[in-house]
């Protein structure tokens, strides 16, 4: 690979553990705020989570569940709406600082850009989530510290699909060759993968047992001094925690 330029990050599961006490809590607020009957648990939610995206997940649901509420006339327009109330639910949630950082993630932001490396999101979230999210975990400052922030609805095709990687790449005016990506599940492996990107993986509850093929190395989180991260596939980690000049090791090795 040519040398490593940018850091290109997935929101949901990378950053933060977002989904279990998160994004599915919020959904149930939704439902239940609309006087719905739908409730996702835990288990539930992490089979729905292999769709990625709000809206896609509800519809999914609901073809698997309520077929006849999908068949309904104006179906769109109550997916959308539920989504906004979702969408506010969750924000609200962040902003009561209920979601850290994961570990070791603040620590390898800092390390990235006193390397001067480049920093940018690709997520399928919605934006104002991961603005939500920045503020609430890094201050205010916290969104201006990644140049390109891809998000949601600005790709039609969400992840496994390239197209928001590739967005992030364009914005960047970078070529995936000098980018590594960072990602908790197969889905965002098969995108970052499909738009060139070498990719590591740091896993959580819901996608430790997916497939990573094609992943440079998986690991059970970024890791802080005093919580050494564990590789669980791939290279081994020659301290506790994945640092730039790992980083920068593993791609070299990956272009070797
Ligand atoms: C994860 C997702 C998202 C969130 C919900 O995105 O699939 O759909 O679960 O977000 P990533 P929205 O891992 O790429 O960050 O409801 O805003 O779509
Ligand atoms: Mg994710």
């Amino acid at each position: 690979m040519t040398q490593l330029q940018a850091l290109i990050f997935d929101v949901d599961g990378t950053l933060a553990d977002t989904e279990r006490d998160g994004h599915r809590v919020a959904f149930n607020r939704a439902f239940a705020e609309a006087g719905l009957d739908w409730e996702w648990s835990v288990e539930r939610y992490g089979e729905l989570l292999r769709v990625t995206g709000g809206k896609e997940r509800i519809r999914q649901y609901l073809s698997e569940d309520h077929p006849s509420a999908l068949a309904e006339p104006g179906i769109d327009t109550r997916i959308r709406e539920l989504h906004a109330a979702k969408t506010r639910h969750y924000v609200a949630m962040l902003k009561t600082g209920a979601i850290p950082l994961r570990p070791g993630v603040r620590r390898l932001l800092d390390a990235a850009q006193a390397a001067g490396l480049r920093l940018a999101i690709a997520t399928t979230t919605t934006p104002e989530n991961v603005t939500a999210l920045l503020e609430a975990t890094l201050g205010s400052a916290g969104p201006g510290r990644f140049e390109v922030i891809a998000a949601g609805d600005v790709v039609p095709a969400k992840k496994p699909a390239p197209d928001i990687f590739t967005y992030a790449l364009e914005a960047m005016n970078l070529p995936a060759s000098a980018c590594l990506a960072l990602e908790d599940s197969d889905n965002g492996v098969r995108s970052a993968r499909a738009a060139g990107l070498e990719v590591v993986v740091t896993t959580n509850d819901y996608t430790r047992a997916q497939d990573f093929t094609g992943a440079l190395a998986v690991l059970d989180g970024f890791g802080e001094p005093d919580q050494p991260a564990r590789v669980l596939d791939g290279p081994l980690l020659e301290g506790p925690v994945v640092d730039v000049a790992t980083l920068r090791a593993w791609c070299a090795g990956a272009g070797a």
